[in-house]
């Protein structure tokens, strides 16, 4: 990254040794553990070195507001926290990029004429708490506040105690009216996390829909026993019952054209080497083109997996854990920014499945998303990458829909 170092990208050169995984490989950046509360301090000096005033709401997003807060604000913004062993750009780059633009406006001697704030929202990415976009659900009411503040972290710390840990006062933890009912427009910039602009030789793009999304757990209980004294015959091994269930997840989203179905994480319980396991819990993810199509999907994954681990005499429980239904970003919206940055030929409108908090607040406020191109088309790896001249003209892109805005 050193290439940004000195150039319009200088942000995402500060934060890019905060979070490092050694192990993992990329980022690990978790809500309110150390590399997160270290991003939140970079935010506040860089967002203060702009003049703009950063204040925490009631759910632990961050706002940086150039001049008085205010309703029918343009808001622009992303996510500093990252999936286990992450890219550097999901989240940073939208951040990064906000300021930036306001870095631009400012020096060119431009002064905004509706209230402007660069929004950072936590928990983005669900990777300590395990409900993505965590921070505008919050805010816009999208999870009751007494089920957010009875989620644990791995370590059995909930929501609520780690809000406190953080300074929030747990009890505000909820639906956030005011703070939502200054939002005129959001707009988000984000790394495109699939091969839409690489396919088109575009630089940026502007987001036409998400697809419907989900997480759901699945418990496969068997009976926990002893690796050396227990025949191969006589087992009920939970983890051979769940590796067929995986291999099922895996076959029945193959049969839903278009549909993605992920398991990317295991608890072994209790996990030993020489235990035989006697429950694991297998994570699903999976997406699919409408709310009933992903429905239909996990509906089949739950009736396969049940077979499946019936084979090694398991059982299998799912409960789901969060859900976002299909989003169409505001077309009229789309076609007004596809024109004001140049027009169709030079702007895509691209879909996505990938879930975003521009996404959960689309539901509440007029919002939107400029993507920018990703030469590898990977995302949540360390092989997620932009190039600094598509960077650049997301910049230019945003500033030029801020100019139109403000
Ligand atoms: O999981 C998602 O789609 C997003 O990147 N949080
Ligand atoms: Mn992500
Ligand atoms: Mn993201």
């Amino acid at each position: 990254m050193s290439e940004l170092a000195h150039g319009t990208l200088a942000g995402l050169a500060e934060i890019a040794d905060t979070g490092r995984d050694a192990r993992r490989g990329g980022y690990s950046r978790h809500l309110w553990q150390k590399a997160d509360l270290e991003l939140r301090a970079w935010f506040a000096e860089r967002a203060g070195r702009l003049g703009l005033s950063v204040e925490t709401d009631r759910n632990g997003n961050l706002w940086a507001w150039w001049g008085e807060p205010g309703p029918d604000a343009v808001v622009t913004g992303s996510h500093l926290d990252s999936v286990p062993g992450g890219g550097a750009y999901d989240g940073p780059l939208g951040v990064v990029s906000a300021l930036e633009a306001v870095a631009r406006l400012q020096a060119s001697g431009f002064t905004p004429s509706r209230p402007y704030a660069v929004l950072v929202f936590a928990e983005e990415e669900g990777s300590r708490f395990g409900i993505a976009c965590l921070g505008s659900r919050l805010l816009t009411g999208g999870i009751d506040a007494d089920r957010a503040r009875a989620l644990v972290d791995a370590d059995g710390i909930t929501l609520a105690d780690a809000a406190r840990r953080a300074g929030l006062d747990p009890a505000h933890l909820g639906a956030d009216p005011n703070a939502l009912a200054r939002i005129g427009l959001f707009i988000e910039l984000h790394v495109e996390q699939g091969r839409g602009l690489v396919d088109l030789g575009r630089p940026v793009a502007v987001a036409s829909s998400i697809l419907a999304h989900g997480r759901w757990r699945l418990t496969v209980t068997g009976q926990g026993n002893h690796a050396g004294a227990t025949l191969m015959g006589d087992r009920r091994d939970p983890l051979v019952a769940a590796a067929r269930a995986i291999v099922a997840v895996q076959e029945e989203a193959l049969k839903h054209p278009g549909a993605r179905a992920t398991v990317g994480r295991l608890e072994v319980v209790p996990g030993g080497t020489n235990v035989i396991a006697s429950s694991v819990h297998a994570w699903l993810d999976a997406r699919a083109h409408s709310d009933a199509a992903t429905r239909d999907l996990v509906s089949a994954i739950e009736a396969a997996a049940s077979a499946a681990v019936a084979v090694n005499g398991c059982s299998v429980a799912v409960t789901g854990e969060s859900w976002t239904g299909t989003v169409t970003f505001d077309p009229d919206l789309v076609g007004r920014f596809r024109a004001v940055l140049g027009g169709d030929a030079l702007i895509p409108a691209l879909p996505t499945g990938a879930g975003h908090d521009a996404g959960v607040l689309a539901a509440s406020v007029p919002s939107a998303m400029l993507f920018v191109r990703n030469p590898t088309g990977v995302s949540h790896s360390p092989e997620e990458f932009a190039e600094v001249a598509d960077c650049v003209a997301g910049i230019d892109a945003l500033e030029i829909l801020l100019r139109s805005l403000l």
